[in-house]
């Protein structure tokens, strides 16, 4: 099937009272209106599957609350070094051969130091090389850095903000939302893509999650990628330990559900990724999720640290739902038209 396009604009103007007026309908219309702006804009019977790969494993400075990899967290996850370029290389190459589009590597990093730009540099244009989509997560970037990684040939960058800016400040001490706003703005000047998405099940409100997409769908230009997140509880984090001894403030299928519906409506072009979390949600919950506008999950054993459902597993759960693995680029159409829409 074709992408279709439509002439409805595309806005960065929403207001809070928008967002929290898509949460609050019914479910079943705020699906049915999720699902109508998915396939105007996208190949709704299309999933991408990337695949993850921690390239530089725990002693992170920062205390995110949820991570695992944060030093100051009690989670048993070893501290490594940044891996070698060809062991990277090597396993971009085995994702790509069990079905992989897409390769993101993420960093257990403030920042990163300029002297591991030129292994990261060479690690870029190698994953590019073999014909896969490169994105990257290392922390805050100085233009200096981001530049050097849009010459590699990086795709997009990835740099959540979370949560909305009300709960992140609870959640995260060492760096303010205006720090991540900032990274996110010197990656878009760099004319890199931009992935920016967010955790939902860390404890928040709905007002948090309603503040979490205005924030994206307010940016100057939407986000090209949006991960949405399902907590993943690990033991000895702050959030992990918190939800083992409040179980009742795990969050509910359903309020994810519409977490993404209300993404996709308001950030019609962008890619919507069901990213960490899978591994305990059910394949109807999945299928809510695709339902609602996501276009992507992540595939193979792991993400960065934690375990998550094989290729296998996924090709099947895919069969079982008649979807398919993308396979020709993304709706790039979809971000030209953006632009023109950006310059009109
Ligand atoms: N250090 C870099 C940073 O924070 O931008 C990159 C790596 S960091 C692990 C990438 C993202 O993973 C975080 O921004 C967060 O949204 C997500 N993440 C980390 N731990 C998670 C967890 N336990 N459950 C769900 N998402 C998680
Ligand atoms: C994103 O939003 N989710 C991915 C990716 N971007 C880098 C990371 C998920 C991490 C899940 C927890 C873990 O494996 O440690
Ligand atoms: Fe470090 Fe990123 Fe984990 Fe925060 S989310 S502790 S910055 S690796």
């Amino acid at each position: 099937m074709e992408t279709r396009l439509t002439t409805a604009p595309i806005r960065t103007d929403w207001t809070r009272d928008e967002i929290a007026a898509l949460f609050d309908l019914p479910f079943t219309e705020l699906l049915f209106r999720a699902a109508e702006v998915h396939r105007a804009h996208h190949r709704p019977e299309e999933v991408q599957l990337c695949t993850l790969l921690s390239i530089k494993t725990g002693g992170c400075p920062e205390d995110c609350g949820y991570c695992s990899q944060s030093a100051s967290a009690q989670s048993g996850v070893k501290a490594t070094k940044l891996m070698d370029v060809r062991e990277v290389l090597q396993k971009a190459a085995q994702a790509r051969d069990a079905g992989s589009q897409r390769f993101c590597m993420g960093a257990a990093w403030r920042n990163p130091k300029d002297r591991d730009m030129g292994k990261i540099v060479e690690i870029v244009s190698g994953v590019r090389a073999m014909g896969m989509e490169t994105c990257m997560t290392l922390g805050m970037l100085t233009p200096e850095q981001a530049a050097q990684l849009k010459a590699a040939g990086l795709d997009y960058y990835n740099h959540n903000v979370d949560s909305g800016p009300e709960y992140y400040e609870r959640v995260v001490s060492t760096r303010s939302y205006e720090d991540r706003l900032d990274t996110l703005e010197t990656v878009r000047e760099a004319g890199i893509n931009v992935c920016s998405g967010g955790i939902v099940g860390m404890g928040e409100t709905r007002a948090d999650r309603v503040g979490f997409v205005h924030t994206l769908a307010t940016l100057e230009r939407h986000p090209e990628s949006v991960p949405v997140n399902a907590l993943v509880p690990v033991k000895g984090t702050v959030l992990g330990d918190m939800l083992a001894d409040t179980p009742l403030a795990k969050i509910d299928d359903i309020e994810f559900v519409r977490t993404v519906a209300a993404a996709r409506i308001a950030m019609p072009l962008s890619m919507v990724r069901l990213s960490a979390g899978r591994e305990s949600m059910s394949e109807a919950t999945q299928a809510l999720c695709f339902l609602a506008g996501a276009n992507s999950i992540f595939t193979g054993d792991k993400l960065l640290t934690a375990p998550n459902a094989g290729e296998d597993e996924d090709m099947a759960m895919l069969a079982r739902l008649g979807l398919k693995p993308m396979a020709g680029p993304e709706p790039m159409r979809a971000m030209a038209e953006q632009d023109d829409l950006a310059s009109a």
